[in-house]
C-alpha cells in the first residue's frame, strides 16, 4: 500500500539547534545559551552561537529543501528571539527573521509546520520561575499571539510544545539539559502541569489569532514499548506498559496525553496532586484539553516486554550485538508500528511522526559525497513499519524525518549527525547525503518504492 494521497512527508529542525545568532540582532538569552556556559555541560564544549548559521543562510536552506523536493518542513520559533525577556517587548528584527523565513520556504514550495517551543526558554522567564511559575502559561500564550498574528496568514499547521518529557525530565529532574535543575517530584509534577496549561492556552491563542483555518497538535516523545512476540499476551503487555501509568514516571505517555486528549490525569497523578500543596486550579483541565487535529509523536526506538506470570510484565533485553545508533539507541523499527497503533487505539487521532531518524558520525568521502547507507536502511525499515500500521487501520497522516540537516545535538554538541544534509561547521557548506536523495525518491513515489 502506498501512503494516503495527502500524506505529509517532511523534514524537521529546531531553532536553537540550527539558527545561531541567538541573542544578537535584538534577541534575548535562552536557558540553553546559559547552560552551554557551564563547564562540562556540553560534550565538546560547544554552543548554539553559530550552529548552522541558519539565521543568515535561511534562503540557501529553503532553496535546497525545495530542490530536494521536500514538501513540508517542521521548524521551531525561538521565544527569546521574538520576545527577548519572554514578555512585553517584541523584537521587530526577531519577528522579521521568521517572516522572511516563512516567505522563503513558501517561495520554494515548502510548507512550514511551526513548533512554538522547542526548549529555548527565555532566560529571563527562567529567572522568574520558568515552568515552576504558573504565570508562564499566560506569558507563553502572549508570545503565541505575537507569532500567530504575524505568521498566521501563511502558517496553517502548528505544534505547541516539543517533548515536555525532555524539557521537564532532562532539564529539571536529571539536569543534563538546560536549565540543569534537579527538582523533587512534587515540583516536577507542578512544572508538568504548568507546561500542560501552557499547551492549552497556546492552542486557544492559535485558534484565536490564526487568519483562517489551521491544524494544531503537539510533539511529545512517543515513548512506547514493543512486544517480544506477536502473542496476544505479549502485545497486551506492551500496550499496558506503553499506555498506562503505574507510577510517577515523567516519561509516561499517559501523564502527558491523557490530560491533552481525554481531559484527565492518570489516577496516580491525581492522587499525587491531592497530597501536594502545588495543586491545579478548577478549570485547568478544560483549558488543557483543547481540540487537536492530530497526535504528534517523536519516535526513535522502544524497549521490549513480554507477558510474565500472573499478569506481570517482564522487560526483555535487546539481543546482544544488535545494531545501535551513535547514541547507542537500539534500532527497533517496529516501534513505528506498535507506538502509532497503541496511540491511535486510545486517543483516536490521526498520527503524525513528528520526529524519527538516526545519529551517525558521517563524513565527506574521498569522492566528495557523504555516503550513509545505515541511515537509509534505518529510515527504510522504520517508515515501512509506519506504513504497516496504516495498512492495519491506523490513520497515518504524516512523517517528519529528524533532521533536515546536521545540527547542535544538545548536551552532545556537534558530535552526532542526524541530518539528511551534511553541514561542514568550518565552512557552513551544505552537502546532501545519499539519504537526502533517497528520501526525495520516497516522497516522489509517495512511499511506493519502499
Ligand atoms: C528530541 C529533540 C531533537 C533531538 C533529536 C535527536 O527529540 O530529543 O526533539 O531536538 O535533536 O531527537 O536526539
Amino acid at each position: 500500500m502506498a501512503f494516503p494521497e495527502n500524506f505529509l512527508w517532511g523534514v524537521a529542525t529546531a531553532s536553537y539547534q540550527i539558527e545561531g545568532a541567538p541573542y544578537k540582532v535584538g534577541g534575548g538569552l535562552s536557558v540553553w545559551d546559559m547552560f552551554c556556559k557551564r563547564t562540562g555541560a556540553i560534550a565538546d564544549q560547544s554552543n548554539g552561537d553559530v550552529a548552522c548559521d541558519h539565521y543568515n543562510r535561511y534562503e540557501e536552506d529553503a532553496q535546497l529543501m525545495g530542490k530536494l523536493g521536500y514538501p513540508n518542513y517542521r521548524m521551531s520559533i525561538s521565544w527569546p528571539r521574538v520576545m527577548p525577556t519572554g514578555t512585553g517587548q517584541v523584537s521587530a528584527e526577531g519577528l522579521a527573521f521568521y517572516d522572511r523565513l516563512i516567505d522563503s520556504l513558501l517561495e520554494n514550495g515548502v510548507t512550514p509546520h511551526v513548533t512554538l517551543y522547542h526548549w529555548d526558554t527565555p532566560h529571563d522567564v527562567y529567572l522568574r520561575g520558568g515552568w515552576l511559575n504558573r504565570d508562564i502559561s499566560d506569558w507563553f500564550a502572549d508570545y503565541t499571539e505575537v507569532v500567530v498574528s504575524k505568521l498566521g496568514d501563511r502558517v496553517k499547521s502548528w505544534m505547541t510544545l516539543n517533548e515536555p518529557q525532555c524539557f521537564i525530565g532532562l532539564g529539571m529532574q536529571s539536569g543534563v539539559h538546560a536549565p540543569g535543575d534537579k527538582l523533587n517530584m512534587e515540583e516536577l509534577l507542578w512544572a508538568s502541569h504548568n507546561a500542560l496549561l501552557s499547551h492549552g492556552k497556546c492552542v486557544q491563542a492559535i485558534r484565536a489569532n490564526s487568519q483562517g483555518p489551521c491544524e494544531i497538535g503537539w510533539a511529545p516523545v512517543g515513548v512506547c514499548v514493543i512486544p517480544a512476540t506477536d502473542d496476544p499476551a505479549d502485545v497486551e503487555a506492551a500496550r499496558v506498559r506503553t499506555m498506562e501509568m503505574q507510577d510517577l514516571d515523567l516519561w509516561s505517555t499517559a501523564l502527558w496525553n491523557d490530560p491533552v486528549f481525554l481531559g484527565e490525569y492518570p489516577k496516580v497523578v491525581q492522587e499525587a496532586f491531592e497530597k501536594s500543596h502545588l495543586k491545579p486550579k478548577a478549570g485547568d483541565m478544560e483549558i488543557i484539553c483543547q481540540p487537536l487535529d492530530f497526535y504528534g509523536a517523536n519516535i526513535y526506538n522502544a524497549g521490549i516486554v513480554k507477558a510474565g506470570p500472573n499478569g506481570t510484565i517482564e522487560n526483555v533485553p535487546h539481543h546482544l550485538g544488535m545494531g545501535r545508533t551513535i547514541y547507542h539507541w537500539p534500532i527497533t523499527p517496529s516501534a513505528l508500528y506498535w507506538g502509532p497503533k497503541f496511540f491511535y487505539e486510545k486517543y483516536k487521532k490521526p498520527i503524525v511522526i513528528t520526529e524519527n531518524g538516526m545519529g551517525l558520525s558521517d563524513w565527506v568521502a574521498l569522492d566528495g559525497k557523504v555516503h550513509d547507507p545505515q541511515r537509509i536502511d534505518f529510515l527504510h525499515r522504520y517508515i515501512r513499519e509506519f506504513q504497516r500500521a496504516g495498512e492495519d487501520g491506523v490513520e497515518i497522516k504524516g512523517y517528519f524525518q529528524w533532521s533536515y540537516m546536521d545540527n547542535f545535538e544538545w548536551y552532545e554538541g556537534y558530535k552526532f549527525r542526524f541530518g539528511l544534509v551534511y553541514v561542514d561547521y568550518q565552512t557552513q557548506q551544505r552537502i546532501p547525503k545519499d539519504s537526502a536523495y533517497w528520501f526525495s525518491d520516497v516522497i516522489n513515489s509517495n512511499g511506493a518504492n519502499l
